[in-house]
């Protein structure tokens, strides 16, 4: 878009002098950041009513991702960005003597997601905006995001999130789209004067949901989609019956927090409602969309792609049933057609325990008419296969199973398209997790493997690699992310191989400083920054990271004079709270951290740094500086992973586990170019189903892992209460579910390669090298386009020559 800076000047004076009614000099770094927000905004708001228009003028088929989580990260910068406008920002700004990066911090990060899953979806609503897709997002509007965690003593502590506290400037409070939610009461079916079965409802509890759109806008494409989260309140035809603050409690608690404590009862009934109360009003509003378009019901699927990711909004199945069957009138079967059509589901893990069960007895009560239609669903279901393929494959598959709802079965039965999301994981949905039904519906099932936007992870997380890239290749890779593998081509070449290395090291002297900053540790840049960051959880291992550290340090204590090659180890993770495990890493890693980082006899040739409050304004600020990325959950275990691709994309060499989108990875970039080490998921799933597996015997036959595990118990981290004990119990007495003994060995193996590898630093940049520029494939662009051909049958509604082009992989 066109601003000159002169305009932008004239402009954000303007807007600064009337929201606050002073002069900008005297403004804070939040009311500067608002007033610049907020005018970004103004520039957005032309596109994003012209997108909206275009779209029903043309009758374009609309994507809807609906997910309980999304993560955009802070969004000025993206948005000038994306806008074309950055620059102009930045020179305006400082000719007004303010700094954007200052500004930038300012805003709050939105952290309205536990980890991959909502990043991932806030990928995808950036790369469909920006290849001109009709892709609207819908979520909840949580008042507070994931918890902020705090160390205190090395222990996590769980803070409020405010986010909300210095208001939000890019959303827009949208009341002419409210909709109705309706929980519990009682419900019963009457025929009317068409004949027609209608539902009564008598108590129940009606909810308003308040959409709060905001815009997401596409890379130069004058393209801005819409992401629409909901707000629970009192309907205020219905505010006259709430007496007291406490009575409005039940319906205030709905949008307040992000998953709600599922450790009691109260807490899942929390969960359920929040996940209803999004699905409801999204559907609805949808279908008050749709009917702008004027085509007959029965197109629907033309027109409207609901994509479920993950089970958690599966009831958009039994929901856009009810409003087809309950408010259009149509018979189940053409409800049903519509329905199944019109809906697709994403697998994003096999963890058994975050596969979805509600009780049928808490369903029937919150939700009794959604309840009478799942009962139907299945019923017809277990009719038609029965006769077909017999007890076994039908009780395996059906929806109510005892006592329970399986959303993972609803969400199966009622799409026409379920995907994992790398090309292992699908595979072990096909053949394992969800193996009765790939029996059933083997058309259904499709793999799409992940991808991150280059925009935020690359061109803006890291500007001094992007510069350097444009130099030597030009230009076109951010529109063509395929021109990418352009710069293999620089393998070999001196002056590009030795840039990078600065690059890098300009990069881990920031990081460096910023270290420093909160953390109070010195660390060398010249040291090798090896990076894991991403949600603490057993089965990605983080355990087995903090047992390699562990050798090094008893390593180097035995022979502090040896020749190490130093190594700063960085961390970010957050525990679930009620995860006392996991917590029980996290304060051993910090208890370590404290004895390695104040040890004279360690100084520069180790250290650890644990970041608190890992989200994504960190990890942009990390990704960039990092040497190695470790990805070494156990193998079988990580759907796909996604800060593997972001740390790739930034010349990060993997060390890695063959899992998840780590062997997409390896494919792209060979074997040669990357560290694996451990089981495969092959060997997993054989020591698992035989049984053999003895953690005691490796921990007694092999010296240096003794040496490593006693040191848990031993009093040589200082100020632990019972967690090396804890974690010498998992591993040693209970068998070490996730076989981090077992991978112990070669791991350490892998790591002296590492080491090796990197007193060669001109080969360390070529191997950098390749990783960047074979990390295209990963770029969600394509991902998208993937879902677009494949599940949702939308297509670009941009010109070729506008925005980005995919021409090939
Ligand atoms: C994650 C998977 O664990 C990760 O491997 C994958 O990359 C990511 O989804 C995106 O597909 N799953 C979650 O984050 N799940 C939840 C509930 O947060």
């Amino acid at each position: 878009m066109e601003v000159t800076v002169k305009q932008f000047v004239k402009e954000f004076k303007q807007q600064f002098q009337s929201m606050y009614a002073y002069s900008y000099e005297e403004g804070s770094n939040e009311q500067l950041y608002n007033a610049l927000g907020l005018l970004v905004k103004n520039y957005i708001s032309s596109y994003w009513k012209e997108t909206r228009e275009k779209y029903i003028k043309n009758s374009v088929k609309q994507v809807y991702y609906f997910s309980m989580e999304f993560l955009p990260g802070r969004q000025l910068r993206s948005n000038a960005y994306n806008l074309g406008l950055l620059d102009v920002v930045k020179e305006g700004l400082s000719e007004l003597e303010l700094s954007f990066d200052q500004l930038a911090e300012a805003e709050a990060d939105p952290a309205l997601g536990n980890g991959g899953l909502g990043r991932l979806a806030s990928c995808f609503m950036d790369s469909l905006a920006s290849l001109g897709m009709a892709g609207n997002g819908n979520g909840i509007r949580y008042q507070y995001g994931l918890f902020r965690q705090k160390f205190v003593d090395g222990y996590q502590v769980e803070l409020p999130e405010n986010w909300l506290r210095y208001r939000n400037v890019w959303e827009t409070r949208n009341d002419k789209s409210t909709c109705m939610v309706r929980f519990g009461g009682n419900v019963w079916l009457e025929e009317n004067h068409q004949g027609h079965l209608v539902p009564h409802y008598e108590n129940t509890l009606n909810v308003l949901a308040v959409p709060y759109d905001t815009p997401m806008v596409g890379y130069r494409n004058d393209t801005v989609n819409n992401l629409r989260l909901w707000s629970a309140e009192i309907p205020v035809e219905e505010e006259a019956n709430y007496h007291t603050i406490e009575e409005t409690e039940p319906i205030k608690e709905i949008t307040q927090v992000l998953y709600p404590d599922d450790s009691n009862y109260e807490g899942r009934l929390l969960r359920l409602k929040q996940e209803y109360f999004m699905v409801s009003a999204g559907v609805q509003s949808i279908i008050r969309h749709f009917r702008k378009y004027n085509v007959p019901r029965k197109n629907i699927p033309d027109k409207v792609a609901i994509h479920i990711n993950d089970t958690h909004p599966a009831l958009v199945v039994p929901e856009l049933m009810r409003i087809l069957i309950d408010e259009e009138h149509l018979s189940w079967e053409q409800a049903w057609e519509i329905t199944f059509k019109t809906c697709s589901y994403t697998n994003h893990t096999i963890l058994r325990e975050a596969l979805e069960k509600w009780p049928i007895d808490m369903m029937k009560e919150l939700l009794p008419r959604i309840y009478m239609i799942i009962e139907e669903i299945n019923n017809r279901f277990v009719e038609n296969t029965l006769p077909l393929y017999g007890e076994r494959i039908t009780w395996q598959t059906a929806i109510l199973q005892n006592g329970v709802v399986n959303m993972a079965h609803l969400a199966v039965i009622g799409s026409h398209s379920v995907n994992g999301v790398a090309k292992l994981h699908t595979d072990i949905l096909m053949n394992d997790v969800l193996k009765d039904f790939f029996e059933l519906y083997p058309e259904r099932f499709n793999n799409k493997t992940n991808g991150i936007t280059q925009r935020r992870w690359v061109h803006l997380a890291n500007p001094e690699l992007t510069k350097l890239i444009d130099e030597k290749i030009g230009e076109n890779w951010k529109l063509t992310p395929s021109e990418l593998k352009v710069f293999k081509g620089f393998e070999k070449d001196k002056d590009t191989l030795n840039k990078l290395t600065d690059v890098k090291l300009k990069n881990k002297k920031r990081l460096a400083d910023y270290i420093k900053e909160v953390k109070g540790i010195t660390v060398d840049p010249n040291a090798l920054f090896d990076v894991q960051i991403k949600r603490l959880h057993a089965y990605k291992r983080q355990h087995l990271n903090l047992l390699h550290i562990l050798h090094r340090y008893l390593e180097i204590k035995a022979d502090p004079s040896a020749d190490y090659v130093p190594r700063v180890f960085i961390f970010g993770a957050k525990a679930a709270p009620s995860y006392h495990y996991a917590k029980q890493i996290i304060k051993v890693i910090n208890s370590l951290a404290d004895l390695v980082n104040n040890d004279p006899d360690v100084g520069d040739k180790l250290k650890i740094v644990f970041f608190e409050n890992y989200g994504v304004s960190l990890a942009e600020k990390i990704i960039p500086a990092a040497d190695i990325s470790e990805q070494i959950s156990l193998a079988s275990m990580e759907a796909s992973g996604t800060s593997n691709m972001k740390l790739m994309a930034n010349g990060a060499l993997t060390l890695a586990t063959l899992d998840g989108a780590n062997i997409e990875i390896k494919d792209f970039v060979g074997e040669e170019n990357l560290f694996v080490f451990g089981l495969s998921s092959k060997e997993v799933y054989e020591l698992k189903a035989n049984q053999s597996y003895q953690a005691r015997e490796l921990y007694e036959s092999n010296p240096k892992l003794k040496n490593v595990l006693d040191a848990l118990t031993s009093g040589t981290i200082p100020n632990l209460q019972d967690e090396g004990y804890a974690l010498f119990d998992s591993l040693v007495n209970f068998n070490d579910e996730y076989f981090v003994l077992k991978d112990f060995a070669s791991y350490v193996e892998a790591q002296n390669k590492v080491d090796d590898l990197y007193k060669d630093q001109n080969e360390w940049a070529r191997k950098s090298l390749l990783n960047i520029a074979s990390s295209a494939p990963f770029s969600a662009d394509y991902t998208i386009q993937r879902y677009a051909d494949d599940i949702w049958k939308v297509r670009s509604c941009v010109e070729e020559d506008e925005g980005v082009h995919l021409v090939d992989e």
